[in-house]
């Protein structure tokens, strides 16, 4: 799972409130491992980063759906005392710090940050000493700790998709590639890359797997692109790349859907994963079950019916009567 954020640009009225819940969101998923509260906290601040003016009290904060009365008294506090105590308390504590710090790296979770925590480990240059303890995706993550957290300027992004788009071409003109994720909303700046690939001959009915995504990888691989595989299956690449002469590492996930799921796929990796939460919720509503791979009826028993034929992006919103968004317009 990627590290989320919820972005709060400086053009946002009401970014200082939202990086506080931030902040609380990470705090409960990362030490509490309380999902319930961070997914509270993380809905809250996303409301306010869409929100168009200035919050100027946990009353008027409160009139907005995602935002109860904890929150609002929170937003008090801080517009009258200029801080949370909550949140000094928690940065006062050493733990909470070497655990937060911990979870940055790729592939650390909450668990494995507490379980180093409770071995004495609370700094990177500890955890340098130790990488016994750590698996083959946390010790990249860790080798690549200031490159992985720099954001990717949607200009080299786009230059590494159309590297991308050469090689694949060259491998099979047939393979369909779509960079979703932030890239897709039309963000300035992403954290890592989200490549999709398809091909007509690779559709869920057919049980063998194809060796596309190996191909694809081994060629972008020979190619100098990749310059790390974290884990590579039949769908799923994990990795990382780098621009010729560019000095910072690019985390980089490409992922191989069949050709009948392609489009619930895009809809489903270009996020955010705050929009994907409503459009899956109003899908329901609809009486339709929304996923990655497909959109299905579910029948009065609750049991999903077969996937409905979909021939676009566009298709799924218009299957359960939701006014379509342009992918810049999901970045809630
Ligand atoms: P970023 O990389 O610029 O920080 O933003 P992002 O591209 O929106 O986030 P991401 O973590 O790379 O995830 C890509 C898309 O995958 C996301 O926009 C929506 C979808 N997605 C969910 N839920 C989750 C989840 O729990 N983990 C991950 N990694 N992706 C998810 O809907
Ligand atoms: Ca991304
Ligand atoms: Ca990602």
């Amino acid at each position: 799972m990627g590290k989320r954020k919820v972005p709060s640009g400086e053009d946002n009225p009401n970014h200082d409130f939202c990086d506080f819940l931030t902040e609380l969101a990470d705090y409960e998923k990362n030490v509490s491992r309380n999902v319930h509260k961070y997914n509270a906290y993380r809905k809250a601040a996303s409301v306010l980063a869409s929100h168009p003016t200035r919050i100027t009290s946990g009353r008027e904060a409160k009139k907005l759906s995602g935002i109860g009365e904890k929150i609002s008294k929170k937003i008090d506090e801080f517009l009258e005392t200029g801080k949370l105590q909550k949140l000094e308390n928690i940065h006062g504590d050493a733990k909470n710090t070497a655990i937060n710090l911990l979870t940055r790296i790729s592939g650390v979770g909450p668990a494995k940050a507490q379980a180093l925590v409770s071995e004495g480990i609370t700094t990177l240059e500890e955890l340098h000493k130790h990488k016994d303890k750590l698996n083959h995706h946390q010790m990249i993550g860790l080798k690549y700790f200031e490159d992985f957290e720099m954001r990717i300027p949607r200009e080299e992004i786009s230059q590494i998709e159309t590297l991308l788009r050469k090689h694949l071409q060259q491998l099979d003109p047939q393979i369909r590639l779509t960079i979703c994720g932030s890239y897709r909303r039309g963000r300035e700046e992403s954290g890592d890359i989200d490549a999709l690939v398809s091909h007509p001959n690779y559709t869920s009915g057919r049980s063998k797997k194809p060796d596309i995504l190996k191909n694809v990888v081994a060629s972008l691989k020979s190619c100098g692109l990749i310059t790390e595989t974290i884990s590579l299956g039949d769908t799923k690449f994990m990795g990382a790349c780098r621009l010729d002469g560019d000095s910072v590492t690019r985390r980089l996930d490409i992922r191989l859907t069949p050709f009948d799921q392609y489009y619930c796929a895009v809809l489903y990796f270009t996020g955010s994963d705050m929009f994907n939460k409503e459009m899956r919720a109003h899908a329901l509503e609809m009486g339709f079950t929304l996923n990655e791979y497909s959109l299905r009826p579910v029948g009065s028993t609750g049991v999903p019916g077969e996937p409905v034929e979909i021939h676009s992006e566009r298709e799924i919103f218009e299957c359960i009567g939701y006014p379509y968004k342009s992918p810049e317009e999901r970045s809630m």
